[in-house]
């Protein structure tokens, strides 16, 4: 199906397993009491899954971009928290390093984030740089083989149980973007502090915290890419994330259209199941076909990616497109199940609040837009 690899099916029926034992278990648990489900890292780790595309040599299993977009997805349906764990630990902080990377600095970092002994991050974000990621305050002076880093990062995924995080920046701010430099920062550098813990409306297992830097001292060799190239490396590092954003989208759309299939098939009003109507039965379809094209577009600009080729524009469709289908299939499952789907005792409720995030991070529905018309007008 879809033309996967053995390879492919392998990780996605190994994830799916895991999901379905493991995960849905807690999956409603974590979301009720705010917990990140620290007793699934070990576990992901031992399945491989935080070093999923990176090289043996530094300590992955060396599979593709795909394989990974797999297990966001069979998480994803089970557990949009697992999804987004392993995507910005994955995408936006263990893969730029390899993209980005020195030797040195692959050398150091991947082995234990490919191995899950350490969770990666990704901290850009600030109270005034949200959509407009170049609206930086955080500073970086040199400082003799330092920089010396200020500033107060928010809504940091991961932010609470994360190792290693990229830091983005301003060095020079007289020369706008391009006085932007991304820093590899571990959470034991001096003057580095997790801040505030959000309360959310949905991903509630997810750890999302402030990052403080107050006087924070880097090794200047941590410089990721080159100094003033941040802003490059950041988007470079988001095109690859969206993708996988995309994948938590289609793998929630998908839990949430067969839970709203298995309800329909049970619950009887005027006499029969619900999933007699014609009316239920054009909502199942389309909510089907929504998740059938945002997962071939998911898995298109996975393709292109493994294949080095540009897929910037087919990310952000991507994930504009799972976005909306995330948010549109959850709301039509909740109304499938009628006032109990508005309760805690079925999970669709949670499905329906974890998707609305997706439409805003890594770049909301509206800058999707702006990236897929500037390749068009370009
Ligand atoms: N990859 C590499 N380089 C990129 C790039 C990409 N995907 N997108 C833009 N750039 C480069 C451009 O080529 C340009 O470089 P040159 O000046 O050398 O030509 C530079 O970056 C500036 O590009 P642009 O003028 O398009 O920048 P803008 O400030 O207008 O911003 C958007 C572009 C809106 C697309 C960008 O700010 C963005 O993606 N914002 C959303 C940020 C986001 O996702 N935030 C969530 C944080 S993580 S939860």
């Amino acid at each position: 199906m879809y033309n996967l690899t053995e390879d492919q099916l392998l990780i996605k029926n190994m994830v799916r397993e895991f999901a379905e034992s493991e995960v849905r278990p807690i999956a409603g648990a974590i979301d009720k009491e705010h917990r990140f489900p620290e007793e699934s890292i070990p576990r992901m780790a031992e399945l491989g899954l935080f070093g999923l595309t990176i090289p043996e040599g530094y300590g992955g299993s060396g599979g593709d971009v795909l394989s990974y977009i797999l297990a966001v997805e069979e998480l994803s349906r089970v557990s949009a928290t697992h999804g987004v764990i392993l995507s910005v630990h994955m995408s936006v902080c263990t893969q730029a390093i390899l993209q980005y990377g020195t030797e040195a600095q692959k050398k150091k970092y991947l082995p234990d984030l490919a191995g899950g002994r350490k969770l990666g991050a990704f901290a850009i974000t600030e109270s005034g740089a949200g959509s407009d990621a170049s609206g930086q305050t955080t500073s970086a002076v040199r400082k003799g083989d330092s920089y010396i880093l200020n500033g107060t990062k928010i809504f940091i995924s991961n932010g609470g149980y994360a190792g290693v995080f990229l830091v983005m920046a301003v060095t020079d701010r007289s020369k706008g973007l391009k006085g932007l430099t991304v820093f590899i920062v571990e959470k034991e550098f001096p003057g580095f502090m997790v801040g505030q813990l959000e309360e959310k409306m949905g991903i509630c297992g997810s750890s999302t915290t402030e990052i403080i830097l107050k006087d924070c001292v880097v090794p200047a060799e941590n410089v990721l890419g080159e100094e003033g190239g941040g802003f490059k490396v950041a988007m470079g590092a988001l095109d690859g994330g969206r993708i996988s954003i995309g994948a938590q989208g289609v793998g929630l759309a998908q839990g949430a259209l067969e839970a709203a299939v298995d309800y329909a098939r049970q619950r009887v009003q005027f006499g029969r199941p619900i999933a007699e109507n014609q009316g239920i039965q054009w909502m199942l379809a389309d909510m089907a076909l929504e998740v059938e094209a945002s997962r071939l577009l998911v898995y298109n600009a996975a393709r292109l990616k493994d294949q080095h080729k540009n897929y910037s524009r087919q990310s952000a469709m991507a994930k504009l497109h799972a976005a909306q289908t995330a948010m549109s299939v959850t709301t039509r499952a909740v109304q499938i199940h009628g006032g109990i789907g508005y309760t805690r005792s079925y999970p669709v409720e949670r499905y329906m609040r974890d998707a609305k995030i997706i439409e805003i991070y890594e770049g909301t529905n509206e800058i999707q837009r702006m990236v897929i018309a500037r390749h068009l007008l370009a």
